[in-house]
């Protein structure tokens, strides 16, 4: 099914200004940091994108080649991105992941031995996957297969697969709601978990859902995570609860999104591609698009 080249490139171009965009906030001074985001001050560019923007180009080309996910091809696709530009600060397992499927190994016994055989409940897989939720648009049930199966590729536990199907069922919505009005943040919020299978990931969404209107960001990443942990679940929840916040206006959320501070590069990616996938980024201004590392045009 070919749901959309262009919706979700839109969603793919919002994922890798966002993760561009949060990067630029990694910065050395704290204190300066939270004046210069208190004043809405830009990080001086070129802002570069990382694993998050690495990885979700390969998922759209992927999806532009084969229009669904083909999980051998893919977890190759994934590693020979690895194998052509490693130093895009890759999440600490991803290394070994990525060089041993890239070396023929099979991703499947791969992905299963991370962790002492748990696999990896990294945000990984739910940071990339924004765009392919926004191609499936018109078949919620399909956005959650093949969620699921491009999540697997990387990470074997079912906290990342929760996190990634979250993702891009909220990049469905987000997307086939274009041209109407956004649904209340609650109602979102609920819409998504109740696409997603029981776990960390989706009680904390139902908990996002019923935090008070007024929260403020730091109230809500105390709740939630903000991704200090890395994990789906404590990036996930709070990242969907800060897209819900202004889902028609990109740079506003993600100037809000920064303000939870934490894995901030990847909060952002996955508010950039879910609000994208609605908006596309005709109100990011000139200089936030100029200072944004480009994607590279498409590779055979
Ligand atoms: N913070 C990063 N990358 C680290 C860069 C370090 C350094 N500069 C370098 O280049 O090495 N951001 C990127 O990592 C996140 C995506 O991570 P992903 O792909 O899920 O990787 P990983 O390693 O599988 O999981 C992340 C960490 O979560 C913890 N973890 C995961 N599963 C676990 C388990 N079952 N038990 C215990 N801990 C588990 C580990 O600490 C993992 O390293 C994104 O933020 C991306 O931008
Ligand atoms: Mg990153």
């Amino acid at each position: 099914m070919n749901g959309g080249v262009g919706v979700a490139r839109d969603s793919l171009e919002g994922l890798v200004l966002g993760d561009a965009f949060g990067q630029s906030w990694f910065v050395r001074d704290a204190e300066a940091g939270e004046r210069w985001l208190a004043g809405r001050v830009l990080r001086p560019g070129p802002w570069k994108w990382t694993d998050d923007g690495a990885m979700a180009i390969v998922l759209y080309e992927h999806l532009v080649r084969y229009g669904e996910v083909r999980e051998d091809a893919l977890a190759a696709g994934f590693a020979a991105e690895y194998a052509r530009d490693p130093y895009r600060q890759y999440g600490a397992s991803m290394h070994e992941v990525l060089e041993r499927i890239g070396a023929g190994e099979g991703w499947r016994a791969v992905t299963a031995e991370q962790f002492d055989g748990q696999g990896s409940w990294g945000n990984g897989a739910a940071m990339r996957v924004a765009p392919l939720g926004a191609w499936f648009r018109t078949d919620l049930a399909m956005v959650v297969d093949q969620a699921r199966r491009s999540a697997l590729a990387t990470h074997a536990h079912p906290e990342a697969v929760a996190g990634a199907v979250a993702v891009a069922v909220a990049a469905a919505l987000a997307a086939a709601g274009r041209g109407g009005p956004a649904p209340s943040r609650p109602e979102f919020l609920r819409e998504v978990a109740a696409r997603v299978a029981p776990s960390e990931v989706r009680t904390l969404l139902l908990e996002a859902a019923a935090l008070p209107a007024g929260t403020t960001v730091r109230k809500a990443a105390d709740r939630l995570g903000s991704g200090w942990r890395i994990s789906a679940p404590d990036t996930v929840p709070f990242a969907l609860w800060c897209a819900a916040l202004s889902p028609d206006d990109l740079p506003e959320a993600l100037w809000r999104t920064v303000e939870g501070w934490g894995d901030r590069d990847t909060t952002c990616a996955i508010v950039g591609g879910v609000i994208a996938a609605r908006t596309s980024l005709s109100a990011v201004p000139a200089q936030w698009r100029a200072h944004t590392e480009a994607i590279p045009a498409r590779r055979p």
